[in-house]
């Protein structure tokens, strides 16, 4: 059950962030799709899900990575989106440093051009060194840069918090990054 739920919760990253012409759905503006058109959709390509078990991915996933609209008829992942789409997500005044794991061998090529948002619309960063090195792990072995975000307010630059708690900005320049001992 477990691993089926998994795997659905990858398939709904891939349709609501990436890839949702994959079934032919559509999403609005805010990056919502109808919960119907995903259930039918996926389900007539061989994608077999109900509602409740979409709910209880919502419900158990650790990220919240998903979420549904108040009246549940809608639903949309909360950030990581390769599509176009706008979240609508407040400007945010942000911790004075934050976090973002990644790769060793990503680090030569971090220093030398800055935090590059790559095929998302953000540079995702995290509020604390544990989840940072999380996140950089699924990448290889892992290494913790330290964001002087207070140094890139003075700058100008803008951070958003998803609501699931994830810190975005535009892109973070080497100046502003230093290297955590492992
Ligand atoms: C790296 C997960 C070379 C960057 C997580 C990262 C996160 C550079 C990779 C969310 C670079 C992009 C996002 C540069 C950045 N040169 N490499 N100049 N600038 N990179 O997956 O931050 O599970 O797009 O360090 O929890 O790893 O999907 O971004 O290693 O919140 O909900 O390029 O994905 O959330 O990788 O992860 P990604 P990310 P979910």
């Amino acid at each position: 059950m477990e691993r089926r739920l998994a795997k659905l919760s990858k398939f709904l990253s891939l349709v609501l962030r990436h890839q949702p012409e994959r079934i032919g759905l559509a999403l609005d503006d805010g990056g919502w799709a109808d919960v119907a058109d995903l259930i039918a959709r996926a389900n007539s390509r061989g994608i077999n899900f109900t509602r409740p078990e979409l709910e209880k991915v919502l419900a158990t996933n650790a990220k919240q990575r998903f979420a549904f609209n108040s009246d549940g008829a809608r639903i949309r992942a909360r950030q990581g989106h390769s599509v176009e789409v706008n979240l609508g997500l407040a400007e945010t005044e942000p911790p004075m440093v934050l976090f973002h794991g990644t790769a060793e061998r990503f680090l030569p090529a971090i220093l030398r051009e800055g935090l590059k948002r790559q095929a998302r619309h953000h540079v995702h960063l995290s509020a604390d060194e544990g989840t940072a090195r999380l996140v950089g792990q699924r990448h290889g072995r892992p290494v913790v840069l330290r964001v002087d975000t207070a140094g890139m307010r003075r700058d100008g630059a803008s951070f958003f918090r998803s609501e699931n708690n994830v810190w975005l900005t535009e892109t973070v320049p080497p100046g502003f990054l230093a290297v955590l001992a492992p």
